[in-house]
């Protein structure tokens, strides 16, 4: 498990532009926006990276995946488009080690994500 910078979003010690939460997960605008949406989406339950993901945790990565579609659907993109991306470790540009699916939207997304 972690306790990332993540995890002190997830408790309200440092702020960040929450835009979805239930029980298990939150989703909050990233700080240095790569496309006019760019939303994060993070498990509370906190894995480091992909590679840290048991089986027995495979339908909350589904769920998370789920979430960013239904967050597109209501915010009206779905159709148009976006792109999920998670990183992993060094060579994926992983940065913050609490696993976290991208979210990108708003234009097309034509060059690479890094
Ligand atoms: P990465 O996949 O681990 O590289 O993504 C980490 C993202 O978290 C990156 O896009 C940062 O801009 C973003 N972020 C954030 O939104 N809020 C923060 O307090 C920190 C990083 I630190």
């Amino acid at each position: 498990m972690t306790d990332s910078i993540f995890d002190r979003i997830i408790r309200r010690e440092i702020p960040a532009d929450i835009v979805f939460e239930n029980d298990e997960l939150i989703a909050f605008r990233d700080i240095a926006p790569q496309a006019p949406v760019h939303v994060l989406f993070v498990p509370k339950r906190g894995f480091a990276t992909l590679n840290d993901v048991p089986e027995s945790e495979a339908a909350l990565v589904g769920r998370l995946l789920l979430a960013a579609r239904d967050y597109a659907r209501r915010e009206g993109f779905a159709e148009d488009g976006y792109r999920v991306v998670m990183n992993c470790n060094r060579d994926g540009g992983q940065t913050v080690f609490h696993i976290h699916l991208h979210l990108l939207a708003g234009a097309p997304l034509t060059g690479g994500f890094a």
